[in-house]
Order: structure tokens, then C-alpha cells, then sequence
């Protein structure tokens, strides 16, 4: 009885801690500007479309595409390792897309975003790093 009380416990500290971070997400929802235009270390910057981050551990942020076409990206730091990707916008794509930082690997998944105009891309971190972006490559 006694140690099922305390887990019962446990687990609504758990959950307000889940809510606390939930809250803070929203909050911080719009990192921008992660280096005030020193650059980084991959040798690829600009951003000047969209430079998100970086991001906290499990922090999302978001970018509206308001017309067509497609915006290739990276990450700043991981740009030489192959962490790229596509957000590419046209009548055929989706209303509004996810994107998974690095949650296997230095990548963003789904590799290329399909959404239509006006849509809007969140990317999410899924790594235990807090040091990824996503910049526009230009
Ligand atoms: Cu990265």
C-alpha cells in the first residue's frame, strides 16, 4: 500500500514535469539568430530565409513558407556531416509538417518536407544535443 502511494506520487511529479517543459517549449517557440552572424564551424551559414536554434533538449521551433518553391537547409554545426535537408513547397504538399533534428543520427526526418504555401514546418529535437540549427542556405 505504502509503496503504491509513492509511485502514484512519482508519476504526477512526472507528469507536471512533462507539462512544465511542454510550457516552456511554447514559450521559447522562436530561437532565432543562434550566432549574431559570427558563423560557425561547418564553413556554411547564411540563413538569411530562416536560422532557427539552437535548440534545447526536446525544443521545437517554426518557420511559415508563405510561396512556392524549395528552400534546401542545414544544420551549422553538422553541415560537414551531412545534416541537410529540403522544405519544398507547392500546391501538392502537406498542410503542415514535423521535422525530427537528429533523432537518428546527424539528419532531419523526413529528409525533404512536402507542404503546400503557407504552410508551416516545425522542427523538433530529437537528440540529447542542444547545439543543432536549421538555416536556410540562403
Ligand atoms: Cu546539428
Amino acid at each position: 500500500m505504502n509503496s503504491q502511494h509513492r509511485a502514484s506520487h512519482a508519476f504526477a511529479f512526472g507528469s507536471l514535469l512533462l507539462l512544465l517543459s511542454l510550457a516552456a517549449c511554447s514559450k521559447n517557440s522562436s530561437p532565432t539568430d543562434p550566432y549574431g552572424g559570427g558563423g560557425g564551424g561547418g564553413g556554411t551559414t547564411s540563413g538569411s530565409q530562416f536560422n532557427l536554434g539552437p535548440f534545447a533538449l526536446g525544443q521545437s521551433a517554426t518557420h511559415t513558407f508563405a510561396t512556392a518553391g524549395t528552400f534546401p537547409y542545414h544544420c551549422i554545426v553538422h553541415a560537414n556531416m551531412g545534416m541537410r535537408g529540403t522544405v519544398q513547397v507547392d500546391a501538392g504538399g502537406a498542410d503542415s509538417m514535423l521535422v525530427q533534428i537528429a533523432a537518428g543520427g546527424f539528419s532531419f526526418t523526413p529528409t525533404t518536407a512536402h507542404v503546400k504555401p503557407g504552410a508551416v514546418v516545425r522542427w523538433v529535437n530529437a537528440s540529447n544535443l542542444t547545439n543543432h540549427t536549421v538555416t536556410s542556405d540562403q
